[in-house]
């Protein structure tokens, strides 16, 4: 019965959203020093071609100058059938709004992605949650064609019971409840499969 009624007012919520990429609220007073440091992937929302698959940890890093740089690992497959662990590396562009950043990312190998997309930060505690959020292709409505989107925790078994409810509500906020997977980590990427640096 409590299921129903939670799931019910989910709906209503989600109902609420005009999914307007432009009316996305972002994290208030943004504070990236204390969003340094090493986070898990523990859900995330794929966009069209994903590239990241699993055991995926990230390394923000605030440098000398104050810009914010990251590394990730993750387990990828390329060339339709390749197993192995990417090196990642992004460097971020402030924006006028502290928690919006235009993110250029490549790999420490040449066949791995790079780009340039945004990096916004929705919500986090710094010290347990943070759920981020990028679109990379506008749809003529202002709503998001291609998306995605991670769930990141300060703790490689998960989120805590208490940040649950805190990131599904930014799910519907998001217009994307019932769209992340679960990333698992099973050890891949401290192991072997790890492409030559
Ligand atoms: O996995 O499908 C995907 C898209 C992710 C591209 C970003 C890779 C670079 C990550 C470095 C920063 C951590 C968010």
């Amino acid at each position: 019965m409590l299921r129903c009624v939670v799931a019910l007012c989910l709906l209503a919520l989600s109902w609420a959203q005009d999914c307007q990429v432009a009316n996305i609220q972002v994290k208030q007073d943004f504070d990236k020093t204390r969003y340094a440091g090493v986070w898990y992937a523990v859900g995330k929302k794929d966009p069209e071609g994903l590239f990241l698959l699993d055991n995926v940890v990230a390394q923000f890093t605030i440098e000398d100058d104050g810009r914010m740089t990251a590394s990730a690992k993750g387990r990828v497959i390329i060339l339709n059938n390749w197993e192995m662990c990417a090196h990642m590396f992004a460097t971020f562009e402030d924006t006028t709004d502290p928690a919006k950043f235009r993110m250029k990312y490549w790999g420490a190998a040449s066949y791995l992605q790079t780009g340039n997309d945004e990096h916004w930060v929705i919500d986090t505690d710094y010290d347990n949650y943070a759920i981020h959020y990028s679109c990379r292709m506008l749809d003529s409505d202002g709503t998001c064609l291609d998306s995605y989107s991670f769930v990141f925790s300060r703790h490689p078994t998960g989120l805590r019971a208490e940040d649950q409810a805190i990131i599904t509500q930014k799910k519907v906020e998001l217009c994307l409840l019932g769209k992340y997977r679960r990333v698992t980590h099973n050890g891949f990427c401290e192991s072997s499969g790890s492409e030559p640096q």
